[in-house]
């Protein structure tokens, strides 16, 4: 194992996670690599949270504030979030005890565009960084460092912090190295443009470089990325894909789009997933993604020749496909290239690639702003994640959804988003299994049918009902018409009755 740290000063630092947690104190702001699953250090969290169950014990203060690149996993989130060890959290999490902590007010969560955070590290608005914690596949001779499953903001953190933590994980193939571009984007201002024209460009080194002095502690693991699997397609899932190849379908038509080179982004989830799996049998091909994370259908995709290239910045992958990816990297890596988080959601890129973005939504109203993030405007689920910068940029923003969740209790489509992460002016298409709504060209009075089109029919006549109240209501002017003393009412009733329908 300890031929993956071929440095001899750092090999000299070796010690075990629970001697490494000695450099994390309480207060500490701490930048830890990891996104969606994949990359984050496996051992330090748990020691971490060991420590602050102590200091807890014996009615000490023991918390950190914890910067990552997105999500990370119950091992890393779950175990600190349990162990209430988390102050402060940014940028991204998904994990179900922290967002019971964040929704309860324990602990404070500032969801922020992903292509911003690291910007802000670099900017200082967090304080000074006291450690970074990034998990790597190997160290080089030089103490070069080989990022595992993704980047994320692991520039920003290793410059920005007074000590770093290196975790070795043998469980991360040798084969992924050649698959990171490593390019830091110039510092503010007189910034010069990212030099990437194509989707596949790689403009920088494997390796990340560091200043080694300030590694304290490097840290052994053999442990898997931990990704929950996706759930299985099903009839729902199937038609959204279909409605998705209708929509680009059309595009081909209009001579906006050819089958042959089409750029996707795809957000994370069980719906953008399906969607990949039906391109698969469409007659798109040269496929390239210039997206945020490298899903199990882009590996399809791949396999089946369909995709030629993709961008990310991580793996999102079921435990399944990150076997698959351990087994087959130095193949995949001929057509992935792993960036850092500042360029994978870069909005110079975005725009310049003329890519067609496709994330999940949590509900859309009848004029169609997106709430991603918010369950009836106060709880938080996950974060807006990548999908702002993406939505805001792209050639066409899309959002995909199921017309209904909690069996059909809550609607997908309802009068007033409860919360907006996308305005009316960034969505241009949203589908459901009833179809899609294509939004462009039209005024906000304009849109309403094409909403009503896509939610479920056992809303629609509610959401007319509401319509028709809002064009006649004396607090509602004509541009976006509402009736503010009803426009929450679906929303309301799932409070009180378990129902939006009342
Ligand atoms: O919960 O599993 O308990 O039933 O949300 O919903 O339908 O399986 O869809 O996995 O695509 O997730 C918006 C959460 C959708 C996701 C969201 C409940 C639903 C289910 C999952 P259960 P589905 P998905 C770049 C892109 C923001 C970040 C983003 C998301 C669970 O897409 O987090 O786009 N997006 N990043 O029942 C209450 C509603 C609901 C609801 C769905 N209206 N009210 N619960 N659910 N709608 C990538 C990154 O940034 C990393």
């Amino acid at each position: 194992m300890s031929e993956r740290i071929a440095s001899a000063e750092l090999r000299a630092k070796l010690m075990s996670a629970d001697e490494a947690a000695q450099f994390v104190n309480n207060g500490d702001l701490v930048g830890m690599s990891g996104f969606t699953g994949a990359a984050y250090p496996k051992a330090l969290p748990t020691a971490i949270a060991n420590k602050a169950k102590e200091a807890h014990a014996k009615g000490d203060a023991f918390t950190i504030d914890m910067l990552t690149g997105a999500s990370t996993a119950p091992d890393c989130d779950g175990v600190l979030a349990e162990a209430e060890a988390v102050n402060y959290r940014m940028p991204y999490q998904s994990d179900p005890i922290m967002r019971k902590a964040i929704n309860a007010g324990s602990m404070k969560y500032q969801d922020i565009h992903l292509s911003h955070s690291g910007l802000q590290v670099e900017q200082g608005f967090f304080g000074e960084m006291d450690v970074a914690i990034v998990e790597v596949t190997r160290i080089t001779e030089e103490g070069h460092l080989i990022p595992s499953s993704g980047v994320g903001n692991n520039l920003e953190y290793l410059a920005a912090a007074k000590k770093i933590i290196i975790e070795v994980n043998e469980w991360q193939a040798l084969e992924l190295e050649g698959m990171a571009d490593i390019w830091s984007v110039p510092h503010l201002p007189n910034r010069t443009p990212i030099p990437i024209n194509n989707v596949g460009d790689r403009i920088g080194n494997p390796y990340i470089q560091i200043d080694t002095n300030k590694v304290v502690a490097v840290v052994e693991t053999n442990a898997p990325d931990r990704n929950a699997p996706f759930k299985p397609f099903d009839d729902v899932s199937a038609k959204i894909a279909g409605n998705f190849l209708d929509f680009l379908e059309g595009e081909v038509a209009a001579g906006r789009l050819t089958y042959d080179g089409y750029i996707m982004q795809s957000g994370v989830g069980n719906v953008p997933n399906a969607v990949m799996a039906g391109l698969l049998d469409s007659k798109f091909e040269n496929i390239q993604a210039y997206t945020e994370v490298v899903q199990d259908g882009m590996l399809d995709l791949i396999d089946a020749g369909k995709m030629t290239v993709a961008s990310a910045t991580s793996f999102a992958l079921s435990p399944e496909y990150a076997d698959k990816m351990n087994r087959e990297a130095a193949t995949y890596r001929k057509s992935l290239v792993l960036r850092p988080l500042q360029i994978s959601n870069s909005p110079e890129v975005i725009r310049r690639m003329g890519l067609i973005a496709s994330n999940g939504m949590i509900e859309a109203d009848i004029y169609g702003n997106i709430n991603s993030t918010h369950v009836n405007g106060t709880r938080v689920m996950n974060g807006i994640g990548g999908s702002g910068d993406f939505t805001r940029n792209a050639f066409i923003s899309s959002f995909i959804s199921p017309s209904v969740a909690k069996d059909g209790a809550i609607s997908a489509v309802v009068p007033f988003a409860s919360h907006i992460d996308h305005t009316e002016h960034d969505a241009m298409v949203v589908i459901t299994e009833y179809g899609f709504a294509d939004l462009r060209g039209l005024a906000p009075r304009d849109r309403v049918a094409k909403m009503v089109s896509v939610a479920h029919p056992d809303y629609r006549a509610l959401l007319e009902e509401y319509y028709d109240r809002a064009l006649k209501s004396t607090t509602s002017f004509q541009q976006t018409p509402h009736d503010l003393k009803t426009a929450f009412n679906f929303h309301l009733n799932m409070i009180e009755k378990g129902s939006m329908k009342g």
